[in-house]
């Protein structure tokens, strides 16, 4: 079973949660609040492959295949310009002048690399996604939270 098809599983645990905490903290136009009657977050954590494949040895190589995916939900671009995405230790990525279209999806590796449309790069020399157990949260430019996912003997809190 790999790292990503755990997270797959539990993420129906952790989608009503994040669901919810979305509910109590949108400050969305009437007309948007009305056309997304799921509540569901406009952009969510998809996938996390928190183990790199193979022996972590710190190559940039293994570091690349460590990675977040995010997913827009919605038709429309959203600008996560500002936004953050940070796990437990408070090591904090943020998104500069990205734009995500309408149903797409970016993947967001830890290691050095040039950023394109489908792929951007934390250019970090070390780790960042503990396999044993760790979360990743997405808030948006003005702080709020969007979505979070953890993972491990019952996550940390
Ligand atoms: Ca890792
Ligand atoms: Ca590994
Ligand atoms: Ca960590």
């Amino acid at each position: 079973m790999s790292a990503t098809s755990s997270l797959t599983s539990r993420r129906l645990v952790a989608t009503g949660l994040a669901a919810g905490a979305v509910i109590g903290t949108a400050a969305l136009p009437a007309s948007a609040a009305d056309h997304d009657r799921s509540a569901r977050p406009k952009v969510e954590i998809s996938a996390v492959q928190y183990d790199s494949p193979g022996r972590d040895d710190r190559s940039n190589r293994s570091l690349k295949r460590e990675w977040v995916e995010l997913t827009n939900t919605t038709r429309h671009t959203v600008n996560l310009d500002g936004w953050t995405l940070a796990d437990e230790d408070g090591h904090t990525y943020t998104f500069d002048h990205y734009r995500l279209a309408g149903r797409a999806t970016v993947r967001i590796h830890t290691g050095l690399g040039r950023d394109t449309r489908a792929d951007l790069y934390q250019d970090r020399r070390n780790y960042v996604w503990d396999n044993r157990s760790d979360a990743a949260t997405l808030r948006n430019d003005r702080d709020r939270l969007i979505d979070r996912e953890s993972w491990g003997r019952g996550g940390r809190h």
